[in-house]
């Protein structure tokens, strides 16, 4: 496979690098958070997307000692940001199943979070669906364990796929992502997604959970996702994902 050779001396050479996107509270326009997205410049097809290369991580096993690079450069960089002054910001990391399942995932977080000072209690990690489809006892275990750290868990892309509501009722999960299609069905004038917004919105709110919607593009999606009580957003009309060097100047400033 051609990319991965690439993969390979994108590794070798430093080609990887970290965005942040910022999370506001949709209440006050305050920059509450940031999620953590991996980039690959590659110096002759530009940037390659990570729905590209991840699942090529995946299937190498790469994607633990990039998975854990991540966390280790995202956590270092909320320090960096802590000492510009930088405060009540949560950092959030994307864990793909496969990482999820590494029988070492405790021992490893707990390691990187102890090497860079990161308080637990301001990371959130982010698991997708697939991952409690699968259900074994281990998924549950560590699910437990992270959260009793007081790390937050978030399940990511939620209203893809075939969510099981049932998942909810599992898992001890703290925050859902409200997947862009769903917000996106709101500026395309679908009839149902109104009602389905609001639907997910009154479930996690019923259940003691946060939403995030993703993929806030226009005013309009801001507004009726305000007049729901959803508590925070992402998305290009926001803000588009970063590099760290921006992140400061953007907190106090709404939306
Ligand atoms: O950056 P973009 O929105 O194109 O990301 C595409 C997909 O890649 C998303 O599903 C996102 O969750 C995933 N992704 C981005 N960064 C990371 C990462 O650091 N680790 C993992 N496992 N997935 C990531
Ligand atoms: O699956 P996950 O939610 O982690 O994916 C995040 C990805 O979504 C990132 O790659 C990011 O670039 C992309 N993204 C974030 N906000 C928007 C948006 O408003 N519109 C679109 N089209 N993509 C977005
Ligand atoms: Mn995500
Ligand atoms: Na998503």
């Amino acid at each position: 496979h051609a990319l991965e050779v690439e993969l390979h001396r994108a590794l070798e050479q430093d080609q990887l690098h970290l965005c942040y996107q910022p999370q506001y509270r949709l209440s006050d326009g305050v920059l509450v958070g940031v999620e953590t997205l991996l980039r690959w410049r590659h110096p002759r097809l530009g940037p390659v997307s990570p729905a590209e290369f991840i699942p090529l991580l995946e299937d190498t096993g790469l994607i633990h000692p990039v998975g854990d690079w991540v966390l280790r450069t995202a956590c270092a960089q909320m320090a960096r940001w802590r000492q510009e002054g930088l405060t009540g910001v949560d950092l959030a990391v994307n864990l793909s199943p496969e990482q999820f399942r590494h029988p070492r995932l405790l021992a490893r977080i707990q390691q990187i979070l102890e090497e860079t000072g990161m308080a637990e209690e301001r990371l959130e990690l982010e698991v997708t669906e697939s991952l409690l489809i699968e259900n074994p006892p281990d998924v549950l275990r560590n699910l437990q364990v992270l959260r009793g750290m007081g790390i937050t868990m978030a399940l990511d892309d939620f209203g893809t796929g075939y969510s099981a509501l049932s998942y909810l009722q599992d898992f001890p999960i703290d925050v859902l992502k409200l997947d862009r299609s769903l917000t996106d069905g709101l500026e395309r004038n679908l009839a149902r997604s109104p009602g389905l917004i609001r639907g997910v919105i009154e479930l996690a709110q019923s259940l003691g959970m946060a939403v995030v919607a993703e993929g806030i593009e226009s005013n309009a999606q801001l507004q009726f996702l305000q007049s729901l009580a959803c508590e925070r957003g992402q998305g290009f009309g926001l803000e588009r994902p970063r590099p760290p060097e921006a992140i400061p100047a953007l907190a106090g400033a709404a939306p």
